[in-house]
C-alpha cells in the first residue's frame, strides 16, 4: 500500500516536471513579455519559406516588420509598377498566425527609386509633382494593407546628423522643403485613419539630434498633424547608450504625449569603425552585451506605460545588416540568438525578471 502510494506520487511528480519542461521549451521571448509589450522582428520573405526558421519566428515573436520589401524602391520600382509579392507574403503569414505587422517605411531618402524625383527627360520634378507621387504611393501601399498593418513608419530619418543642419538635405527636402514630412503623415492618415503613425530615426538619444527631433515632433503635433508615436531605432552597442541617457531620452519624447517603440533593436559588439584582428565573438563582448541587454530591457519594462513595442532588427547572429555596416565584411553578433538560433547568455538575462 505504502509502496504503491510512493510510486503514484513519483509518477505524478515526474509527469508534472515533464509538462512544465515542455511548456518551458515552447515558451518564447514574446511570452515572457506578454504583460509588457509585443516583441517583434525584422524579416525577409525567405525566412518564411524555411519551416524551422518560420517556427522559430512564431515561437519568439508576435510582431513582424519587413526588413526591405515594403521600402519604396523594392515595392514601387517604376511609376506604373508595384512589386507586392514579398510584402503580401509577410502580411499573409502574420494574418494566418495572429502576429501584428509594422509597416516600414513610406518616405525615406534611402532605397527610394530614382524615377520618383525625376521626369522623363531626367530633370528634377516640381514640388507639386513629387508630393502628388508621394500621395499616390502612400495611398496604394497603406490602402492595400489597411486593417492588417496596424502601424506605419511614415517618415524615416528626416533629421540631420550634422550640427549646423536641422533637416537632412535629401531629395525630398531639396524639392519640397520641410513640407514633405507633414504631407506624408496626412496622406497616411487619409489612407488608413486607424493606423498608428510613426516618425522613426536613429541616434535619437544623441543630445543634439534629440533636440532637433523633439522640435520637429512638437511642431507637427502643435499643427495637428497626425504623428502618433516615435520609433527609436535602437541601433545600439555594448557601450551605448548608458541607462541615464536612455531614461532621459524616453522621458523627453514621452513628454510630448506620444507612444514610443524601439523599432530596430540590436546591440553591436563593436564601439568603433575598425576591422578587428579576429572575427570571433569574444568572452568580453559576450559579457558586456549581456549587461547592456539586461539594462535595456529592465528600462523598457519600467516604461511599459509608454513603450508599446520592441522590435529586433534581424532574427539571429546568422545574418545581420551590421555584418556589412559600417565596416564592410566585419562580422557582428548583435542579437539574442546565435548563428544556430540558440539563445545566447544575453537572452537568459532578458527573460530573467
Ligand atoms: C536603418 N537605418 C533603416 O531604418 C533600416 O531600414 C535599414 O534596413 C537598416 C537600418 C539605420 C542607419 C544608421 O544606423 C546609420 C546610418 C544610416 C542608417
Amino acid at each position: 500500500m505504502i509502496r504503491s502510494k510512493t510510486l503514484l506520487v513519483s509518477v505524478l511528480l515526474l509527469w508534472t516536471s515533464v509538462v512544465t519542461n515542455a511548456q518551458h521549451a515552447d515558451k518564447g521571448l514574446k511570452d515572457y513579455y506578454k504583460n509588457y509589450f509585443p516583441v517583434g522582428v525584422a524579416i525577409t520573405p525567405r525566412h518564411l519559406q524555411d519551416s524551422a526558421t518560420s517556427a522559430f519566428i512564431r515561437r519568439h515573436f508576435n510582431s513582424l516588420t519587413a526588413e526591405n520589401v515594403m521600402k519604396m524602391e523594392p515595392i514601387h520600382p517604376q511609376e506604373d509598377r508595384y512589386n507586392w509579392s514579398g510584402a503580401d507574403a509577410i502580411v499573409h503569414f502574420a494574418t494566418e498566425n495572429g502576429l501584428k505587422v509594422r509597416g516600414h517605411t513610406l518616405c525615406w531618402h534611402n532605397q527610394a527609386p530614382k524615377w520618383m524625383f525625376y521626369d522623363s527627360e531626367g530633370k528634377m520634378v516640381s514640388k507639386d509633382t513629387l508630393l502628388h507621387r508621394l500621395r499616390k504611393h502612400i495611398h496604394n501601399v497603406v490602402g492595400r494593407y489597411k486593417g492588417r498593418i496596424y502601424a506605419w513608419d511614415v517618415v524615416n530619418e528626416a533629421v540631420s546628423d550634422n550640427h549646423n543642419e536641422f533637416l537632412r538635405n535629401s531629395l525630398w527636402y531639396q524639392i519640397c522643403g520641410e513640407d514633405f514630412i507633414a504631407q506624408a503623415f496626412l496622406y497616411a492618415h487619409e489612407a488608413d485613419p486607424d493606423a498608428v503613425l510613426f516618425y522613426n530615426d536613429y541616434n535619437t538619444e544623441s543630445p543634439a539630434k534629440r533636440e532637433k527631433i523633439y522640435r520637429l515632433l512638437k511642431k507637427l503635433r502643435d499643427a495637428n498633424i497626425p504623428v502618433h508615436a516615435i520609433g527609436l531605432q535602437g541601433h545600439w552597442s555594448i557601450k551605448n547608450p548608458s541607462r541615464e541617457l536612455l531614461v532621459s531620452t524616453i522621458d523627453q519624447y514621452a513628454s510630448l504625449g506620444i507612444k514610443i517603440q524601439i523599432t530596430e533593436l540590436d546591440v553591436s559588439v563593436f564601439s568603433n569603425d575598425k576591422m578587428p584582428e579576429h572575427h570571433n565573438f569574444t568572452p568580453e563582448q559576450e559579457q558586456l552585451q549581456e549587461q547592456q541587454y539586461a539594462m535595456l530591457f529592465d528600462t523598457f519594462r519600467k516604461y511599459r506605460d509608454v513603450i508599446s513595442g520592441v522590435t529586433f532588427w534581424n532574427v539571429s547572429d546568422r545574418s545581420s545588416w551590421l555584418d556589412n555596416f559600417p565596416v564592410k565584411g566585419r562580422k557582428n553578433y548583435p542579437l539574442l540568438f546565435d548563428e544556430n538560433l540558440q539563445p545566447k547568455k544575453a537572452y537568459r538575462k532578458v527573460i530573467d525578471f
